[in-house]
């Protein structure tokens, strides 16, 4: 089966119809839906899967063991994202290793495919809580604490979906066997589309976090109360909405966006108590990503005073700037005769691993260059075409 026409089976998984697009989060149905899809998938090609402490999903190609060739992505989703972000890399994979196996290749050293769990971070807040666990770059307790907007904690819905949160943690033994991983993505931009190439090879990922903003006030009657006795917090934060793009636009090339505002309790005919805004903040260098929050927070000090409010910045989570290993970029350059190399402003697993392990991506032309939006797109032929570049590149590292 080929990548388009498996992502064609699980078209309709998790479908977002409020939103648009899909809305696919840890532990959640529609996960659970794709978990199981891509099982079935992987033991019809004849790989042993089995789920690791973390919820991350791992079907061997014959014996798992050392200097493994590790490929995949993630199957979750932004709120309302796209079809391709994640499960792109993971149809790839999967396309891939029957690629090779029709060809009658057979690996030479042990083989993975890897789906890792929350990657966008869509429902917990944390993005890349599969990898960050596997190679323990995150408290282990404080994931287990994280919450979704319902309050549930991410323990709470793994044991609800049959997982023991208590075994959540650094898994040396699954890392150690990671000789290399490489994962497919769709390209988050429009480098491919200026450069009219199907596919790129992954050179940096700019650095990034995510920063929570409780803004307090006195919450009352939008009608009973005079606009000279109110602690309103709704307009510091909106105030600090405005200073996000105002600051970011002086810092070149930095990122900066608050997609996600919520106010307490809520009511249209009352005036908040409290409310809470996310800064998603990223700044190619090192350092100056802090710095620009740094700036941002002043600002919400400032407009937080000026309204008797208050206002607490928290960090939630942050990854410094990668570069991705130059030998295995070399390699996959040289096996794909020479592909545009491309930096993203997007993280993914692949970097929270490359501190660990040697770790690349390829990238796959995206004709819209919009992602995290139901825009999202590739060609048939860009994605069977990116596979086929995935299957040649595992077969070279696979010998
Ligand atoms: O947010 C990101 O950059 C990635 O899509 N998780
Ligand atoms: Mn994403
Ligand atoms: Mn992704």
């Amino acid at each position: 089966m080929t990548a388009s026409g498996l992502l064609d089976r699980i078209m309709d998984v998790g479908r977002d119809r409020a939103r648009g697009g899909y809305s696919r989060h840890a532990f959640d149905p529609a996960e659970a839906e794709l978990r199981e899809w891509f099982t079935a998938e992987a033991g019809w090609l004849g790989l042993d899967v089995e789920t690791d402490r973390n919820g991350n999903i791992w079907a061997w190609w014959g014996a798992p063991g050392p200097d493994a060739t590790v490929t995949g992505s993630h199957l979750d989703s932004v709120p309302g994202g796209g079809a391709f972000d994640g499960p792109l890399g993971v149809v790839s994979a999967l396309d891939a290793v029957g690629i090779l196996q029709r060809k009658g290749f057979t690996p030479g050293k042990p083989f993975a495919v890897v789906v890792f769990a929350e990657e966008e971070g869509g429902r917990f807040g944390v993005p890349c809580l599969g990898s960050r666990l596997l190679t323990g770059s995150i408290d282990p307790d404080k994931a287990r604490a994280l919450r979704d907007p319902d309050g549930v904690t991410l323990a709470d819905a793994a044991s609800r979906a049959g997982y023991d949160p208590s075994r959540f943690g650094p898994d040396r033994e699954a890392l150690s066997r990671i000789g290399r991983f490489l994962e497919l993505h769709v390209e988050q931009g429009r480098g491919l589309i200026d450069l009219d190439s199907p596919v790129a090879v992954g050179s940096t990922v700019i650095a990034h976090g995510r920063w929570r903003f409780s803004f307090r006030g006195q919450g009352n009657h939008a009608g009973a109360t005079l606009l000279t006795d109110r602690r309103d917090p709704m307009l510091p934060a909106a105030a600090t909405v405005a200073a996000v793009r105002r600051i970011a636009s002086e810092v070149p090339d930095a990122r900066a966006t608050v997609g996600r505002l919520v106010p307490t309790p809520g009511g249209t005919n009352v005036i908040a108590s409290t409310v809470d805004l996310w800064l998603d903040a990223r700044v190619p260098g090192t350092g100056l990503t802090e710095s620009l929050v740094e700036d941002i927070a002043g600002a919400a000090a400032e407009a937080a005073e000026a309204e008797g409010c208050s206002v607490t910045v928290s960090k939630e989570s942050y990854s410094d700037t990668v570069t991705f290993d130059g030998g295995l970029r070399d390699r996959l350059s040289g096996v794909l005769g020479g592909v545009p190399e491309l930096p993203t402003g997007a993280g993914h697993d692949a970097a929270i691993l490359a501190p660990h392990v040697p770790s690349g991506m390829l990238y796959v032309r995206n004709p819209t260059g919009i992602s995290h939006s139901p825009e999202e797109f590739a060609e048939a032929a860009d994605v069977d075409h990116g596979a086929r570049a995935l299957a040649d590149v595992l077969e070279d590292l696979s010998r």
